[in-house]
């Protein structure tokens, strides 16, 4: 499982209605422009299985679904996602950037939710070994504007139909946990323009490039 990889592994995260879509095609465009091979993909999903398990996850439904039962579907899904995906991308050289991974889990489902991180911990280890993305990229922005933002495009998913409070939770979630690795993520202010919010991907990329 802890064979070699050579690719690099690049996340970009956020609250709904960030700008991750619109900006994940920017940042493979920058990459490309380096002669860098790019895999790019999602969670949950990125595989046919993953993809059904996304199906699932995020259809509305009448039944309550249990904290462990998602948060036990994000990590079947990730677990696919990284033997059949990531890493036979990064084994053979290529980068691969994903649009959410485990930071995700832990915003949504443990700040989010309220679910045990020691638990969250516990299931990325068995899931991911040695397996970490290397550069993420996150979006940052208040919550009710990124809100806005994604109801204007489509009707809401079921964690889209979650009050403000759970989004602020994510939200901080995500804040604490680039506070505690500032060496890997990149925090992007994304109220501004999309020129300006491509700007500081731009900068943060060449920084990682060049160290
Ligand atoms: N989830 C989880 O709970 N645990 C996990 O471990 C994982 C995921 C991996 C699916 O994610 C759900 O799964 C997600 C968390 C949960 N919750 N939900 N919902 P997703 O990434 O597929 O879904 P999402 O966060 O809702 O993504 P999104 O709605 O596609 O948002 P986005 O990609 O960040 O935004 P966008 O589509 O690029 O932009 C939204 C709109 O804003 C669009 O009309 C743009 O034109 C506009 N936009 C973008 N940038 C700007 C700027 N700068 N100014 C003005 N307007 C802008």
């Amino acid at each position: 499982m802890n064979k070699t990889r050579i690719g690099r592994f690049i996340t970009v995260e956020g609250t709904e209605g960030v700008g991750k879509s619109t900006n994940i095609d920017f940042l493979c465009r920058l990459l490309k422009e380096q002669g860098i091979e790019i895999v790019l993909t999602r969670e949950p999903g990125g595989t046919p299985l993953a993809e059904e398990l996304r199906e699932l996850l995020l259809t509305p439904r009448e039944e309550r679904v249990s904290q462990d039962t998602e948060l036990l579907l994000m990590f079947a899904a990730r677990a696919q996602h990284i033997e059949n995906v990531i890493r036979p991308a990064l084994e053979r050289g290529a980068w691969v950037v994903s649009d959410r991974f485990t930071d995700a889990t832990f915003a949504y489902q443990g700040g989010g939710r309220g679910v045990d991180i020691q638990s969250i911990k516990l299931l990325e280890k068995l899931v991911q070994h040695d397996l970490h993305p290397d550069l993420t990229l996150l979006l940052d922005l208040d919550v009710e504007v990124g809100l806005k933002r994604a109801s204007a495009r489509s009707a809401p998913d079921r964690f889209e139909q979650e009050k403000l409070e759970f989004f602020g939770k994510v939200r901080s979630a995500y804040l604490q946990r680039a506070e505690n690795e500032p060496q890997r993520f990149a925090v992007i202010d994304a109220a501004v323009p999309l020129e300006n919010v491509q700007q500081q991907i731009s900068v943060a990329l060449s920084r990682y490039l060049s160290n």
